[in-house]
């Protein structure tokens, strides 16, 4: 208990802020450019947590359903290319109003429009070269971390530091 009758759980509510869990995708430019420790130190030094971590090259299948809302735009096509064309390092992040944290952290899909101090306005210049994914709602958060990692992939584990950076 936290002190105001409420349970302390790492997944759920903490004083009316959920804890959520969001899916993040180093693309394989970020790979190639060896800004996956930067890229992860920036998240993980803000107070999110990795609960699931990998690197894998995403087939044209996984992209697919990955970006299913984007089939018949222009740049779809370049987009599965994109994604598929190294591997990526996919991870969990979880922790209070994650997804709203995260993609404040990664900043505008357009770098040149994204403001210094964000991941792609730090490392980013075109659209099509954006480094970073970050679901952008719980509802797409849920169906993107079962597609990457099925149900119940993720570790469950306390951090002596979560203390100091959920209340
Ligand atoms: P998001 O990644 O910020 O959520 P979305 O609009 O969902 O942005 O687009 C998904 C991804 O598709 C972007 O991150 C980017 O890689 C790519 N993309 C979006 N718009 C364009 C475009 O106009 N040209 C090329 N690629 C684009
Ligand atoms: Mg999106």
């Amino acid at each position: 208990m936290n002190g105001r009758g409420q349970e302390r759980s790492i997944i759920g509510e903490c004083w009316n802020v959920a804890i959520e869990q969001t899916l993040v995708i180093v693309k394989p430019d970020g790979v190639q450019r060896a800004l996956v420790g930067e890229i992860i130190g920036r998240l993980e030094r803000r107070g999110l947590k990795i609960v699931a971590l990998g690197l894998k090259t995403i087939d044209a299948e996984l992209a697919g359903r990955h970006y299913g809302e984007h089939k018949g735009k222009p740049f779809y096509d370049g987009l599965v290319e994109y994604i598929g064309s190294g591997p990526s390092v996919i991870m969990v992040l979880e922790g209070p109003d994650a997804i709203e944290a995260v993609r404040s952290t990664v900043g505008k899909t357009n770098p040149v429009a994204a403001g210094p101090g964000t991941i792609r306005g730090d490392f980013g210049m075109m659209v099509g070269r954006n480094l970073i994914h970050a679901s952008d709602s719980v509802e797409s958060g849920k169906r993107e971390v079962a597609l990457f990692f099925g149900d119940n992939a993720t570790v469950s584990y306390d951090r002596a530091i979560d203390r100091w950076i959920v209340e």
